[in-house]
């Protein structure tokens, strides 16, 4: 038994990198010419001793031969060699070779053996056709079960049944199934004869269909695994590659007896499928023409949850973090998190006002967080539904990002006390690429939330479309085998099945701490929504479901049958439930108003004031003292542990580091750290996460130092700053743009005392992640009244790298900041460029100075209320030697320049300036050198706007009135069509009323965001510098 076991744990397959070495080192030439396909893929025409299991074998002999031709047996050191020199099928094997001198005695004790016992070569044979026969089931089990309650669909899209097993799709047609049992059995696929039905097999320790027994007939072994794997739930896992987990499942859905419910249990299930049904139907009785999207064919999707979390609760959780679609929604706020029924229902009435800002979004949109009492467990749980968009999926990495960020602030680094649920559309699942992404979050250890259970309402449709038409996999589910997350699939019509699989779930996450998959197999009973007509597209399938007895009909019956529930106990928890609404009902008709906030999902305790107020409106100094400054910057150039060797170039880079700390200076890196270090300091905990972030796209961040000696040693110098401080945790993402962007989203939700920053690689990307940009960070505080200061940092600028990594597309958010470019603010307002932020729905800046970069960070976090800021970043001035800022611009009482005014000579005798150049980010050092090559410092002022929205109409107000007999023009180096200029002429115009026109320098309208050809891109600057300072220019416009 031993040995077995040991033998099974090397048969695991090796890691990747166990892999690479292995094979690198011991390939042998010829190897990489051996056809796989040919030798694997029709095993059975091929070789007449491959079959579909045993290439498994085939493999692992082929993968020993690869690493050592010796370590095989002789025959299949010919067989493989026969293979690779190109033997045609069936011929590549050879008998095996004369035995040596040596071994003839033991061959002829092996033979007398073998004469003495005769059957002993069947009864070898025998057994492995048995153990073949379980793995079958084991593996294409799930393929025969039986899981549309419609009965009339395929939930893999393939109605055929494999040919390894023995099961009949259709187990009432017993000829069929006699059939199959006769071709596979009597001289056919395992050459068992009818007669061993009734024999005994030992069975392997890799089930546990005997349960106390270790031996069984084969009758009984065929039933059992009949039992176990085609019912009413189809186990999908065998591609799980590790042998304690497959093992962990087979004794879960094996073990004979194993799905017993207590009466208790069952009545439980019965009043949960209740309250799912009658809410339903109640909505449907009061507002039958309004869309709801009804759970109504998938009701046992409420209990199904209860189960999880009860179950979840029993292990020790107590936050559970969910996100789910359209489908269900209001049955879930109702029936799952607890929601007031009354709440839910004055939704439905068009006649109340809202309270609050928030637009309201519709009612199976918003989100919710309640904390109670689990009835079960009678434990504290507090539970969370993230307010989703209608876009499908887009919440998944939002809801792990919540879940990471609620794990890391309760300490809870192995996610035993928090965990996510997602729920799915069959069609979104598979549909979206968003769950692939997500999915790949999974597991990396700064992402990972140890485990999601994924719960899929399958009802085989997504809209009008069949699903057939939908996907390309078996089962929607089929993303979720690329983390090796086991999937169950469960006909949905039996709610015991159901349960069993969700207690499964909860227990598989809770021991292993990875992701699960639920795939409740289901009927949507209505069209899309209550309004749409399903028989103009699916009549077959419409057909039957008219003809399909609803869940807790048939499943009310069952306990009564059963006699663990009587007729009038059924009915009276009906209509204990329906009294539950009505008065629900009459309570809602109080409600006046709607408040919107009370559909917060992420509350923030003591930020904000009763009410929801921000605590001030305004913004203290966000410099800091000189010792603070030097403190950080003398971090930032040192390695804080000792025997710690660094790379030369980055001895070279820090050595910089500390000479411009010497000398009171900061480049962008230094300013980035001088932040982030004194809000450690403060208790801010600080994430910034996004590809190749660690080090910096452009090799100037170094944020994790790396041992060069000692492998994987690394060393952030960021948390060893202050005793105390606030974590920083700085993570390279995957290469993902909208999981990790939606991911940091989430994290950012969580609490209102954490810098979350994202950066990506190059602007550009962003759009990757536009839906979550879109969706959540634009609008989400005019949709949920929720309030994010995520921070995005994109890398921008025209340096002549061509169309794909110039342009973070500026044009695009400025294009959605929601202030009017046509109406002047009361600019004598107290506080009014706090007001202004207060009112917008993001900050976007492009900074000039690393100071003022330092400024905007500690402002995000120093502000009384939070806000997500867009930063535009730089590639070149990383490194521009005249983008420094000294300490002086970061000292006590300094700000954030909303606005950098001129302060040159041109500023010294406004009067003679002849033209006011207004820019933003890097083209001001462009500007200034071409300026000072021109010897025109006296004529043209040049004025930075560093905060672009909210638009600082004062400052710039000033700046127009300080030079009256200047000209106005807006420089830009992005195309006319892209950029600021469409943002900020409008903007300029209503800043002084319209007296002067805003003329334009820069390149003109072009479809791609820059050329990609060095010399056009520099004749185009020029040419734009030219316009820029040609004092005549404009003169035949005006
Ligand atoms: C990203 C995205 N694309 C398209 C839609 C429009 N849409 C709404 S529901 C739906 C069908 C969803 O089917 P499924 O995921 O199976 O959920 P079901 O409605 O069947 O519960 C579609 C296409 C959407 N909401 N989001
Ligand atoms: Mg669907």
């Amino acid at each position: 038994m031993f040995h077995l076991r040991t033998c099974a744990a090397k048969l695991r397959p090796l890691t990747a990198s166990q892999t690479v070495k292995t094979f690198s080192q011991n390939r042998p030439a010829a190897a990489r010419t051996f056809q796989q396909i040919r030798c694997y893929s029709a095993p059975v025409a091929a070789e007449p001793f491959l079959s579909g299991t045993s290439s498994n074998y085939v493999e692992e002999m082929y993968c020993a031969w690869l690493e050592n031709p010796k370590s095989v047996h002789k025959s299949w050191d010919i067989f493989f060699r026969n293979t690779n020199a190109g033997a045609p099928p069936g011929t590549a094997y050879q008998s095996p070779l004369p035995l040596s001198r040596g071994s003839l005695a033991a061959v002829a004790h092996a033979q007398s053996l073998v004469e003495a016992q005769p059957n002993v070569d069947k009864l070898v044979e025998d057994h492995l056709a048995v153990q073949s026969l379980i793995r079958a089931y084991q593996i294409r089990g799930h393929h025969v079960a039986q899981l549309d309650p419609l009965g009339i669909l395929d939930a893999d899209l393939d109605s055929s049944v494999p040919a390894d097993i023995i099961s009949s799709t259709d187990k009432l047609d017993l000829a069929v199934f006699k059939e199959r049992l006769r071709m596979l059995t009597v001289g056919g696929f395992y050459g068992l004869d009818e007669s061993d039905l009734d024999k005994v097999f030992h069975l392997p320790t890799t089930t546990f269909i005997g349960g106390q027994e270790s031996a069984l007939p084969l009758r009984e072994i065929i039933r059992r695994l009949e039992m176990a794997y085609c019912q009413h739930i189809g186990v999908e896992f065998m591609f799980i590659n590790d042998l304690e987990q497959c093992q962990w499942i087979r004794q879960k859905f094996e073990t004979p007896g194993i799905m017993q419910f207590t009466n208790e249990e069952k009545r439980t299930l019965l009043a949960r499928l209740v309250r799912s049904t009658r809410f339903e139907e109640f909505l449907q009785r009061k507002w039958s023409s309004e869309k709801r999207f009804g759970l109504e064919g998938c009701e046992v999707l409420i209990p199904a949850l209860k189960t999880i979390i009860d179950k979840s609760s029993e292990n020790g959780v107590d936050y559970v973090i969910m996100g789910m679609p359209h489908r269900g929604r209001l049955n879930v706020l109702a029936n799952v998190i607890r929601k007031e029924l009354e709440q839910i229902f004055c939704q439905f009435d068009s006649k109340l006002e809202a309270a609050d800002e928030g637009s309201g979004d519709v009612k199976y949109h918003l989100g919710m967080y309640h904390r109670r009492i689990n009835r079960v467990t009678d434990r504290n749980i507090t539970l969370s539904l993230v307010a989703n968009p209608s876009h499908l999926e887009a919440a998944d990495p939002v809801v792990m990002g919540k879940t990471k960020a609620e794990q890391f602030y309760c300490g809870d680094t192995e996610g035993k006390k928090v965990m996510s649920i997602l729920l799915h559309g069959d069609a979104a699942f598979a549909g979206q690429g968003i769950v692939y992404e997500t999915f790949h979050l999974s597991d990396l250890p700064s992402y990972t939330t140890h485990g999601t259970v994924h719960v899929v309402v399958n009802n085989q449709i997504g809209f009008t479309t069949d699903p057939r038409m939908a996907r390309s996999s078996p089962y929607p589910t089929d993303v979720a085998r690329v983390v090796n997350a086991p999937i169950f699939h469960v006909n949905s019509d039996d709610p015991e099945a159901v349960m069993y699989v969700c207690k499964v779930a909860a227990e598989w996450r809770s021991t292993f701490h990875k992701d699960v998959v639920v795939d409740l197999v289901c009927y949507r009973r209505n069209g899309h929504n209550e309004m749409d007509e399903p028989m103009f597209t699916q009549p077959l399938m419409y057909k039957q479901i008219r003809k399909q007895k609803p869940v807790l009909q048939k499943y009310a019956e069952l306990l009564v049958s059963q006699g663990v529930v009587n007729q009038p106990e059924y009915e009276e928890e009906i209509s204990k439930y329906d009294k539950i609404c009505e008065e629900a009902f009459a309570r809602s008709k109080d409600e006046k108003i709607l408040h919107i906030k009370h559909w917060l999902d992420s509350p923030w305790p003591g930020f904000f004031t009763l009410d929801g107020q921000p605590r001030s409106m305004s913004c203290p100094s966000t410099g800091l003292t000189e010792d603070i400054l030097t403190h950080i910057g003398n971090v930032a150039s040192s390695v804080p542990v000792e025997n710690f060797t660094i790379h030369g170039g980055l001895s070279r880079i820090l050595k910089t580091r500390g000479e411009m700390v010497k000398n009171r200076t900061v480049d962008w890196a230094l300013a980035e750290y001088m932040a982030f270090g004194s809000l450690l300091k403060e208790g801010i905990h600080i994430r910034l996460s996004g590809q190749d972030v660690e080090r910096g796209t452009f090799s100037h961040r170094h944020h994790v130092l790396h041992d060069q000696n000692v492998d994987k040693r690394t060393c952030i110098p960021m948390n060893h700053l202050w005793p105390n401080q606030a974590p920083y945790t700085v993570c390279n993402s995957s290469l993902s743009e909208y999981g990790v962007l939606g991911f940091e989203l989430g994290f950012a939700m969580a609490s209102p005392n954490a810098l979350v920053l994202w950066e990506a690689q190059f602007g550009d990307f962003h759009n990757t992640a536009q839906c979550i940009i879109d969706q959540f960070i634009c609008p989400g505080q005019a949709k949920w009244v929720r309030q994010n200061g995520i921070v995005l940092l994109l890398p921008h600028g025209m340096e002549g790298m061509g169309p794909e990594h110039s342009s973070a597309r500026p044009e695009r958010f400025l294009q959605m900041c929601n202030d009017d470019p046509d109406v002047l603010p009361d600019l004598k307002e107290a506080n009014f460029n706090i007001n202004q932020l207060y009112d917008c729905n993001w900050v976007v800046v492009n900074c000039s100075t690393p100071g003022n970069f330092f400024h905007v960070l500690r402002r995000q976090i120093l502000l009384p209320f939070r806000k997500p800021l867009i930063i535009f970043t730089p590639k070149s001035l990383l490194r521009h030697p005249e983008a420094r800022s000294s300490f002086d611009e970061m000292l006590p009482g300094t700000h954030f320049q909303r606005v950098i005014p001129e302060d040159g000579p041109a500023a010294q005798n406004p009067e003679n300036v002849k033209r006011l150049l207004f820019c933003t980010g890097k083209v001001y050092y462009d500007l200034t050198r071409e300026r000072k090559a021109r010897d025109m410092v006296g004529q043209v002022a040049i004025t930075r706007i560093e905060q672009l929205s909210p638009f600082p109409f004062d400052l710039l107000l000033k700046e127009v009135q300080k030079y009256p007999s200047a000209e106005l023009a807006w420089c830009q180096e992005e195309h006319k069509n892209q950029g600021y200029y469409d943002y900020v002429k409008p903007r300029l115009r209503t800043t002084i009323s319209r007296a002067k026109p805003v003329w334009y320098a820069g390149r003109d309208p072009a479809a791609a965001p820059a050329t990609g050809n060095k010399k056009t891109h520099l004749t185009e600057l020029q040419r734009l510098l030219d316009t820029a300072f040609d004092l005549d220019v404009f003169k035949n416009f005006s």
